[in-house]
């Protein structure tokens, strides 16, 4: 491949170029020796235009109308391939020889499915606590899995260490603009659908580039006023407590069950992104999360992860009335969007096992 033949400044001109784009590709030395281009290396994204649905039953719980964006039928199951495919197709284009992606699973879930359709190779060093499932069906899609640490902060550190020392380039599952901007197609698609812009986005934040990508979205679209409602869960509350203390937070675990919320600290971009636009942090109990998910089912037929029940359950728990109580969003509402950001790291006997983990049987 054509890495082997770079010199050795050129190397670290591009992985710098990955990890700081304002060096950007096209201000790389035009005697850098691109990769053949591919047809998937090609700008058409790998992600879909997910559908937008009313939901009645979470209108019926929020009092208001709740149009719900449907990211878990994504391929990969869930939003994360818009920003991680992005962020792929533009370090294949750039001529890179392999991949390494740390997760909590559906950053890994994105990684390995973009890496399939580049024909490049791809590590994912996940934490113990990612499930078996998850594990299986990275390995379909033809990653290497290899299992680091106790949470997603020691997986990344492996996967820092497996960058410098193979030469991969660090598909990073939420810190990085190129991942944003690929997130920021969902507001283009809302505003492309609905008739009016909504009175609130609500999202479930993990490490952060989800909500990067929104209001990225936002100030794309001329929506930057548009309220966000940004979910976690205890246990997983890196965001909230960042706010708090107008600084970032490192938590001292992620003890919550929706791990994939579970970055101990969330990208300095994500608080900067509370300056830029109203973004509301609410936190809800791990059995406020895994009841949303199990209502979910029910309702919409369609079966996420905790991760995405966090914000499932700001509508089912009245949240969302609450905020309008306190003066903190509108007093009358005309729509909110739900980011369905669904998990393909879910089963139904996981969902039963969570259930009674946390004694809701
Ligand atoms: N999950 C990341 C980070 O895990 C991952 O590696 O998969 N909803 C779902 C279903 C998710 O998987 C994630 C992130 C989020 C929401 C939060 O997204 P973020 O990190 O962009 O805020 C540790």
């Amino acid at each position: 491949m054509a890495w082997g033949l770079l010199e050795q400044g050129v190397l670290l001109r591009w992985s710098l170029c990955l990890s700081f784009p304002s060096l950007g590709p096209d201000n790389a030395s035009p005697s850098v020796q691109r990769a053949p281009i591919t047809r998937a290396m090609d700008k058409k994204p790998f992600h879909i235009v997910s559908p937008l649905l009313e939901s009645l039953s979470l209108s019926r719980a929020g009092g208001t109308r709740v149009y719900i964006k449907l990211e878990n039928v994504q391929p990969a199951g869930s939003f994360k391939i818009r920003g991680i495919g992005h962020l792929c197709q533009e370090a294949a284009r750039r001529g890179c020889r392999g991949f390494v992606c740390s997760s909590g699973g559906n950053a890994g879930m994105a990684a390995a499915y973009a890496a399939k359709k580049l024909g490049m190779p791809i590590t994912v060093v996940v934490p113990s606590t990612t499930g078996p499932g998850t594990v299986r069906k990275l390995e379909e899609l033809g990653a290497k899995v290899e299992v680091s640490g106790q949470v997603w902060d020691e997986a990344n550190r492996r996967a820092l260490e497996l960058a410098e020392t193979e030469g991969w380039v660090n598909i990073h599952p939420f810190d990085h603009p190129l991942v944003w901007q690929g997130h920021a197609s969902l507001v283009q698609e809302l505003k492309d659908s609905l008739d009016t812009k909504p009175d609130a986005i609500v999202l479930a934040v993990g490490g952060g580039g989800l909500l990067a990508g929104v209001v990225a979205g936002l100030h794309q679209v001329g929506w930057q006023d548009v309220p966000i409602i940004a979910a976690e869960t205890w246990g997983a509350h890196s965001f909230h407590a960042a706010l708090a203390a107008d600084r970032l937070v490192t938590l001292p675990d992620i003890t919550s069950v929706a791990k994939c919320l579970g970055a101990k600290t969330v990208a300095a971009r994500a608080l900067e992104c509370a300056q830029e636009c109203q973004v509301i942090s609410q936190v809800v109990e791990d059995t406020e999360a895994v009841q949303a998910v199990e209502q979910f089912l029910d309702d919409e037929r369609m079966l996420v992860q905790p991760a995405c029940g966090a914000a499932l359950a700001l509508l089912y728990t009245g949240r969302l009335q609450r905020l309008q109580h306190e003066g903190r969003l509108r007093p009358s509402l005309g729509s909110v969007v739900v980011v369905v950001c669904g998990g393909a790291g879910i089963q139904v006997a996981q969902l039963q096992a969570l259930k009674s983990q946390l004694g809701l049987e």
